[in-house]
C-alpha cells in the first residue's frame, strides 16, 4: 500500500496518460506527495511540477534526491505510429529513460511502474484472445522497445529486487487529454470530429479490430497494480490487460446512436500496417486471478461518457 510517507514521481505527466493519472493520484494521495515531470509543462497544475529531460541522468537524480521520491510512474515515451518516423530515437528515448529509472530504483529502492503494450506482440502472435505467455515477435521499434523493456524489468526484479510492476495497456480513450501519436489514435479523434463536424475520416480500415480501453479502467488498473501485495504481482515482465474490442465500422455505428447523422469513411495510411500486426483481442485472466483486476466499462458506456463530457468541454470553450 501507498503510505502517507510516500512520495511519488511521474515522469511524461503531461500526456495522454499522465494528466489523468497525476490527477488520481492527487485525490488519493494529496497534492504536495505527487511530483509531476516532463518537458512540457501541465496545462493546468494543482501541485508541484518539475521540468525534467529524463534522458539527463543527473537532472533525474537530483529529482528524485530533492523530493525523496519513493515511487516512479514512467510514462515518456515515444508512440507505435511517431516511432516508425524516427526509429532510432524512440529507441534511445524509450530504453534508456527505463534503464536509467531501474537504476536509479535498485541504488533508492523506489517502486516504479512502466507501461508496456499489445505493441509487444507481433503479426505471429495468435490473434483472438491473446495469451500472457505466447509467441511475440513484434513488428515497430516501439513494439521492440516495449518487449525489450519487459525483460529489463524482469531481470531487474529477479536479479537486483526492484519492485516493478507493469501492464500491457490496450489502446487507450479518454476525454480529459489528447493521445500522443499512436495507431490507435483515431478512437479518440473520432469522437472531437463527430462533435465538430458530424464525420470522420479513419485512417484504419472499417474492420480493423483492435483492443481498447476507456481511460478510467486503465488508471484504476495502474494504481491497483501498484498498491496490490507484492507476493499477488506474480508476473515482473508485463501483465496482459484488457477492456473490450471494436472495429471502426462498429465505433461508428454505436456513435450514431447518439448522433444519427454521424458519416465514416476511410483512408488507411501506414499506421494499418502496424494494426494490422497486433492482437484482436487479449486474455487478461493472470491480471485477474492475480491482484483482482476488472474492468468496469463497454463500449456503450464508454461512447457515452466521451460523447457528454466532451460536448460539455466544448461548449465550456466556445
Ligand atoms: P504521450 O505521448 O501522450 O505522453 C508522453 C509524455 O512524455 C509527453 O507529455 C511528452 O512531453 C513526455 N516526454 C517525452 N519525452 C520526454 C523526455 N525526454 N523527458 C520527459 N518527458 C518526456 O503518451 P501516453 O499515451 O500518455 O503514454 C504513456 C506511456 O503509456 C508510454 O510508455 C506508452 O507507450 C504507454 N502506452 C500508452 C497507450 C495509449 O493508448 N495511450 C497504450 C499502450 C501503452
Ligand atoms: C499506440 O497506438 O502506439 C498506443 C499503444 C497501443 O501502445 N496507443
Amino acid at each position: 500500500m501507498t503510505g502517507s510517507t510516500d512520495r511519488v514521481l511521474v515522469i511524461g505527466s503531461s500526456g495522454q496518460i499522465g494528466t489523468e493519472l497525476v490527477q488520481r493520484l492527487r485525490e488519493i494521495y494529496g497534492n504536495d506527495h505527487v511530483i509531476a515531470s516532463d518537458l512540457r509543462a501541465p496545462i493546468v497544475s494543482e501541485g508541484p511540477f518539475e521540468q525534467l529531460d529524463v534522458l539527463n541522468r543527473q537532472a533525474l537524480i537530483d529529482i528524485v534526491q530533492k523530493h525523496k521520491i519513493t515511487q516512479i510512474y514512467l510514462l515518456a515515451a515515444v508512440l507505435s505510429a511517431t516511432g516508425e518516423k524516427n526509429p532510432m530515437f524512440a529507441w534511445d528515448l524509450n530504453m534508456n529513460s527505463l534503464l536509467y529509472v531501474l537504476e536509479l530504483a535498485k541504488e533508492e529502492k523506489i517502486r516504479v511502474y512502466w507501461p508496456s503494450s499489445i505493441a509487444a506482440f507481433g503479426s505471429n502472435t495468435p490473434k483472438n484472445n491473446t495469451p500472457q505467455h505466447t509467441i511475440m515477435e513484434p513488428g515497430t521499434v516501439y513494439g521492440f522497445s516495449k518487449l525489450a523493456g519487459e525483460r529489463w524489468c524482469e531481470y531487474y526484479h529477479q536479479k537486483f529486487g526492484v519492485d516493478v510492476r507493469s501492464l500491457r495497456y490496450p489502446g487507450l480513450i479518454g476525454w480529459k487529454s489528447a493521445p500522443g501519436g499512436g495507431t490507435t489514435d483515431y478512437a479518440v479523434h473520432i469522437f472531437h470530429e463527430a462533435l465538430e463536424k458530424g464525420s470522420y475520416t479513419s485512417f484504419l480500415s472499417a474492420e480493423t479490430r483492435l483492443p481498447m480501453m476507456y481511460m478510467s479502467d486503465a488508471i484504476d488498473a495502474t494504481i491497483g497494480i501498484m498498491e496490490a501485495p507484492a507476493e499477488k504481482v506474480k508476473i515482473r515482465s508485463s501483465y496482459n490487460l484488457a477492456g473490450f474490442s471494436f472495429t471502426p465500422d462498429e465505433l461508428a455505428a454505436e456513435i450514431r446512436t447518439f448522433i444519427p447523422n454521424f458519416e465514416i469513411s476511410y483512408a488507411p495510411d501506414f499506421r494499418q500496417a502496424i494494426a494490422d500486426s497486433w492482437p484482436a483481442s487479449i486474455d487478461d485472466s493472470p491480471a485477474r486471478a492475480d491482484w483482482g483486476w476488472m474492468p468496469n466499462y463497454d463500449l456503450r458506456k464508454m461512447t457515452e461518457e466521451m460523447l457528454v463530457n466532451l460536448r460539455s468541454m466544448k461548449a465550456l470553450v466556445k
